[in-house]
């Protein structure tokens, strides 16, 4: 394996192989099989494109070879930074062929985000689209610097850079990469100061996007729409858009997960299933009420990424006329989601079960002990698809993981009788704005490098549609606390995505401490709470 990951011990693995969870199948090989017995099938289709099964396959053999001819080399780090084009897909095959490992950055991201992706994982490539939504992401490029001009490759019109396009060659033999070993890397919500880097091996990966898929009963006869950015776990594998093609089914990428994009792709392709977070769930309850779309070849919608509350989970699925599929993950591995023969309020109260057999679960008190049954725990988690550790970050490892390895998700959760898990919170610093995770650390580090800011807590505020929303908590240095407009105007020129910016900033005299003298969130959430209760 890597350098840098911690692979399962020998027992585990041996115990994954024997069940039949790992094959030794590489992910650049997902579309073959479909390529080779039904080459007309459609595959992919976004941003003008409509790719066979066939096409899709030969674009990724010739841009694997072209990457080779440009000095690309097998376990080198690409930074992509790609929205739903069909580029994107294409580029993931070809990395997976070639044994180059993408590390997914968020359309999101800014320069804070990029240059901290590209120096934790030594990356050696960068890949950005032309202009999305209104960013120029050549120039963001250039001011992240870090990788030759020649090494940033750019989706459409590329400037100085690489054109993605020019990547083209015919076909090279490449010596497959070892199914044991990593294929990509996908980022940590994050507790810490920034974004941990999780490595998910080619073999852990296919049987994540096996059991996705197996529990959405995806065939090729559906069409799945990544309406989230396909960067993103969620519907990268989960099963997204490459559980789909593993299927034999077809991707329909959203250029935005906008009503106005979502809606008309879903009646032009007659899309079947999709995944979405709860605040993007509730307009469509509402739009399909309200708008005259025919949605009535959907069959089932995920929704996860945050909990769903039971009221919108009840009269979600009467309203699309499909069923809901509750989802709770995370890009370290392990997947809870409703089974498909879960009787209706099972599927409304709860956030599913863990999708594999070989899934261990433990629900733990603060000092590490099993609480009892039904009882409110941290849910610890190792399994045949949940890492053993982020990549080189030994440090970090020690607390996140157990020393018998299961990873501490930071998550509150029941278990119920039935296996069923209920996300009751968490007791990780992070806010989980609908879905995108802020780690408070991070935040609050860029925000004490402010001069008129002496101290800082962000905690989350309860919110109806995103569930929650970030608060700030300034101690200013001198008369003036900076004001919302200001900090915003602060994160922004540091370089930091727009989803982590916060939606309140108030001014406090000093931070409250407990006993041991840590920042006193609670209190701090509590005063949110009430300030914005009272108006303020
Ligand atoms: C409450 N909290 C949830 C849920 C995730 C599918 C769906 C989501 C993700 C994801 C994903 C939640 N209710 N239904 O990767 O494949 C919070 C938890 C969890 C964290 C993981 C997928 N679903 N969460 O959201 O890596 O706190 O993955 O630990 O971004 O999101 O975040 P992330």
């Amino acid at each position: 394996m890597l350098k840098g990951c911690v692979p399962w011990p020998d027992e585990f693995a041996h115990r994954y192989r024997e069940a039949g969870h790992w094959r030794g199948e590489l992910l650049g090989d997902l579309v073959r099989p479909w390529a080779r017995r039904d080459p007309a099938r459609i595959a992919l289709v976004g941003g003008g494109a409509r790719w066979s099964y066939a096409e899709l396959d030969r674009r990724a053999d010739r841009l694997a070879a072209g990457l080779a001819a440009r000095g690309m080399a097998p376990r080198e780090r690409v930074v992509v930074q790609l929205p739903n084009v069909p580029e994107l897909v294409v580029l993931c095959l070809a990395l997976f062929r070639l044994g180059a490992l993408p590390v997914f950055a968020l359309p999101a991201h800014r320069e804070s985000e990029l240059r901290h992706l590209l120096e934790a994982s030594a990356a050696s490539w960068l890949v950005v689209p032309d202009r999305y939504l209104g960013e120029d992401h050549r120039a963001l490029a250039r001011r992240v610097g870090g990788v030759g001009r020649e090494r940033v490759l750019v989706a459409g019109d590329a400037e100085e850079f690489t054109a993605l396009g020019d990547a083209d060659a015919d076909p090279v033999p490449l010596p497959p990469p070892d199914p044991g070993d990593v294929a990509l890397f996908l980022l940590s919500g994050g507790t810490t100061g920034l974004p941990k880097l999780i490595p998910r091996t080619h073999q852990d990966y296919v049987y994540n996007l096996r059991i996705t898929a197996e529990n959405a009963r995806l065939g090729p006869g559906d069409a799945y729409l990544a309406v989230l950015p396909v960067a993103h776990n969620y519907a990268l594998g989960c099963p997204g858009a490459l559980g789909t093609l593993h299927v034999g089914g077809k991707v329909v990428l959203a250029p935005t997960p906008s009503i106005d994009d979502t809606f008309p792709l879903i009646e032009r392709e007659r899309v079947t299933v999709t995944g979405l977070v709860p605040p993007l769930a509730l307009l469509w309850k509402d739009a399909a009420a309200a708008l005259p779309a025919d949605l009535s070849s959907l069959r089932l919608v995920q929704v996860g990424g945050a909990k769903f509350g039971a009221e919108a989970a009840r009269t979600f699925g009467p309203a699309l006329g499909c069923s809901l599929q509750q989802s709770f993950g995370m890009a370290e591995g392990l997947l809870c989601q409703s089974a498909p023969d879960d009787p209706p309020e099972v599927v409304a109260t709860t956030q599913g079960r863990p999708l594999s057999p070989a899934d261990e679960i433990r629900v733990v008190d603060s000092r590490g002990a099993d609480v009892a049954p039904g009882e409110p725990g941290e849910l610890l988690t190792r399994g045949p698809y949940t890492i053993r550790g982020y990549y080189r970050a030994e440090e970090h490892n020690a607390v996140a993981f157990t020393p018998d390895g299961y990873f501490r998700t930071g998550d509150l959760v029941r278990l119920l009788p039935g296996g069923h898990l209920v996300v009751e919170g968490r007791i990780k610093d992070q806010i989980n704005r609908g879905g995108d995770k802020i780690a408070a650390e991070e935040l609050e580090n860029h925000l004490l490098g402010h001069p008129r800011i002496h101290d800082c807590a962000v905690v989350a505020t309860p919110d109806a549609l995103l569930g929650e929303r970030v608060c700030v908590f300034v101690v200013p240095r001198g008369e003036h606390a900076p004001d919302r407009a200001e900090v915003t105007r602060f994160l922004r020129e540091r370089g930091v995505a727009a989803f982590k910016l916060p939606d309140r900033v108030e001014r406090i005299g000093s931070l409250p401490r407990t006993a041991v003298g840590k920042v006193d969130k609670n209190r701090l959430r509590s005063t949110a709470r009430r300030t914005s209760e009272a108006g303020g």
